[in-house]
């Protein structure tokens, strides 16, 4: 009987999954033939050496390609660039063209780099399709501009998941005058680690799976809140329908430091160490500590600031940090890297002999959600004076530009929504999916002062491609001197303002969330720089969509009852099957097929098949609405053909960090009232038990799986 009817239902996921890959395929592919003109027309014109003939010319060449690795322990396969992760580090001085082939060795997946921070000729981004030709497997691709600006940068695939998977590097650029401000000067890249495929994370999180906030420990639960004193405001939460606040979405297996779990940079007693930190962590915010004392903070994203001293140092996604430290005495100093959400740390340890630890930031209260967002709201705008916090935000309020820049006497203001559905774990900017908004048209030389307006309860790092952009804080004080950033991290349910000229050339640049698994779901937008006089560029639009076609499932097996359900998510749509099937004599069956559409994250129409033999079901199409109510209750209402009109109620709440009780109730004009009431403990990922009563089929425990 499982049998006959599980098997149907992978027939359609499998035919629908298909349907739906082809017409979402379909115009991507399109557009990339449709901008060959236009990148044919953009790669005729003179190369930087010959625009630049006196200038250097310094040559990289990057071979990616696939191979065995251990970054967490376990051998697991990574993506390389000649044949390491982090690929080697680009060094130029101010002045150079940089002249970069990148050698696509992947058997069977195109790829991409962008120089993370560079000004750059729109075609020299690296961003596939939008700005520059996709490389494909086997083919190359050379790039070449003149370095402008000095600094520390890097630079990462922006191809599906594959900067998760170690496609990434640093770029230093030494000033035309370099002036020696340290005895060492040492890049520290940080990354994370999953030995899972980054493909198979992102379908956990799009599937809602707990399981990484469980083997972190930073689940949130009714017993839990209750046990902590936090209950009134767990509940006020899930009254107002605020998700629980989260630190990080991922369990990863290793957080690194230059691709290693521990490193060793040289210093002796009294000498100055130069650390450019790079964050290349695909969903990693992470606190920095020295036991060396505070970190003077020389630099940010590649733009020298006003030195200042920060005790414990939170760097974004994306951003680069130049610091420098001064090794006190004899012995090892850690600097210690901890991932924000307490999950793990990484070290490097300068000069020789016995180590000297660096304190590590509390661990955060995972039901401090209040005391944290008052927290951001003082240090956006501090008061003079003011401590800096255990566990502090960004250090924006302490940075100024070490050299005063031009500020521009008007500007146009815009707001950017930051938004995002937890629940179905799909992110967007104003609630837009990218395949159907519209760009942002900025004309050439316009001044934008842009509010960043975070509506979620995450930290969200924002880089703007292929320009600088400058900090503007409450009062705006001393625009002059505000700081010059690429990359902003937007805390939660908080606003940062920037400003930028679009002075880098016509074209489209992309503005999105550094979190990886965020910018794949749809955190994105593109920057349309048009001619001053308004005219499009002569190209037509393209979107910088990725794979977000995702399908999992899960089924119950119980003494009593087969149900389950399986599902195809693409932006806004699900496609959706479900079965409960009675395992005793005289037991009925329900199964439906329907398409969900979702139009905000508390409304969505939804029509379908419903196949029943239950007390008084018959077989039929429908169509209706769902509602998510306050406390995260599901409300569905469906009208039936042959009369069954139907409310369905489904609440799911979390006991412990394993335990949890999912309760339905529905009535239905023909079938009337039924009601179901399931615990369900996690073992693993991809399995719970599960014991339960349901009215239509009895009590039953078994096994839940998810897939
Ligand atoms: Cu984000």
């Amino acid at each position: 009987m499982r049998i006959n009817t599980v098997q149907p239902i992978k027939r359609v996921s499998a035919w629908g999954l298909l349907m739906l890959a082809t017409l979402l395929a379909a115009p991507a592919q399109a557009c990339e033939i449709c901008r060959k003109a236009y990148f044919d027309a953009m790669e005729a014109a003179p190369k930087a050496s010959a625009l630049h003939p006196e200038a250097r010319v310094v040559e990289y060449r990057l071979s990616i390609s696939e191979q065995t690795l251990s970054p967490a322990g376990q051998p697991t396969q990574a993506l390389t660039i000649n044949g390491g992760t982090p690929g080697p580090v680009l060094r130029f001085r101010e002045g150079d063209v940089a002249r970069i082939t990148v050698v696509n060795g992947l058997a069977d997946d195109s790829t991409s780099l962008h120089w993370h921070g560079l000004l750059v000729p729109n075609l020299q981004d690296g961003v596939p399709v939008v700005t520059t030709p996709v490389i494909g497997p086997g083919q190359s691709r050379t790039f070449e501009f003149l370095i402008r600006q000095n600094g520390t940068y890097w630079y990462h695939s922006h191809t599906g998941h594959q900067e998760q998977r170690g496609v990434y590097g640093a770029i230093v650029i030494e000033p035309k005058e370099v002036e020696k401000l340290a005895d060492h000067d040492q890049v520290v890249i940080l990354g994370d680690w999953t030995n899972e495929h980054p493909a198979e994370v992102q379908r956990s999180l799009l599937r809602g799976s707990d399981w990484y906030s469980y083997r972190k420990g930073t689940a949130q639960s009714l017993i839990g809140a209750y046990q902590a004193g936090k209950l009134k405001e767990y509940l006020d939460g899930q009254k107002s329908l605020v998700p629980p606040m989260d630190l990080s979405d991922v369990a990863y297996d290793a957080f690194l430091m230059n691709g290693q779990r521990r490193l060793q940079l040289p210093g002796k007693p009294g000498e100055k160490v130069r650390v450019r930190l790079i964050n290349a962590g695909a969903a990693s915010y992470f606190y920095l500590d020295a036991a060396a004392g505070p970190l003077r903070i020389i630099s940010a994203d590649g733009q020298d600031v006003v030195p200042f001293e920060q005790k414990r140092l939170l760097i974004g996604p994306a951003e680069t940090y130049d610091v420098l430290l001064t090794v006190p005495a004899s012995g090892s100093w850690e600097l210690r890297s901890t991932a924000q959400d307490g999950s793990g740390s990484v070290s490097a340890w300068i000069g020789e002999g016995s180590p000297h630890e660096a304190a590590p930031p509390p661990k955060p209260d995972r039901y401090g959600m209040s005391a944290y967002l008052s927290s951001i709201l003082d240090q956006i705008d501090p008061e003079p004076g003011a401590q800096e916090p255990e566990r502090p935000i960004s250090p924006y309020a302490k940075l100024r530009a070490a050299k005063p820049h031009a500020v521009a006497a008007s500007h146009r203001e815009l707001t950017l929504k930051l938004t995002g559905d937890m629940i179905r774990y799909e992110w967007s900017f104003d609630g837009l999916d990218p395949r159907e908004a519209e760009a942002i048209k900025v004309k050439e030389g316009e001044t934008i002062r842009l509010r960043l307006v975070n509506n979620s309860m995450m930290h969200h790092p924002i880089h703007f491609h292929g320009h600088f952009f400058r900090l503007v804080d409450a009062a705006d004080k001393d625009p002059a001197t505000s700081p010059l950033k690429h990359t902003v991290d937007v805390p939660p349910m908080s606003v940062r303002t920037i400003e930028f000229t679009a002075d880098e050339g016509q074209g489209d640049w992309l503005i999105h969330c550094h979190l990886l698994y965020h910018h794949i779901t749809g955190m994105v937008r593109t920057i349309r720089v048009t001619g001053a006089d308004g005219a499009e560029p002569p190209h037509p639009a393209a979107t910088h969509a990725m794979a977000t076609t995702y399908a999992w499932g899960q089924a119950a097996f119980t003494n009593a009852s087969a149900t389950g359900y399986a599902t195809i998510q693409s932006g806004r749509d699900n496609l959706y099957v479900r079965w409960e099937e009675g395992l005793r004599r005289g037991d009925g069956h329900e199964r439906e097929i329907s398409y969900q559409r979702y139009l905000d994250t508390r409304l969505s129409l939804v029509a379908g098949y419903r196949f029943g033999n239950l007390d008084g079901d018959r077989d039929g199409p429908f169509a209706g609405a769902a509602f998510r109510l306050p406390y995260f209750v599901d409300l569905g209402l469906t009208q039936q053909s042959g009369g069954e009109t139907r409310a369905a109620l489904a609440k799911s709440l979390q006991l412990t960090d394993r335990l949890s009780l999912d309760l339905s109730y529905r009535y239905g004009r023909r079938t009337h009232a039924s009601t179901a009431a399931d615990l369900r403990y996690l073992l693993t990922k991809d399995l719970s038990l599960t014991a339960g009563y349901s009215s239509d089929f009895g009590a039953g425990a078994g096994i839940l799986i998810r897939f």
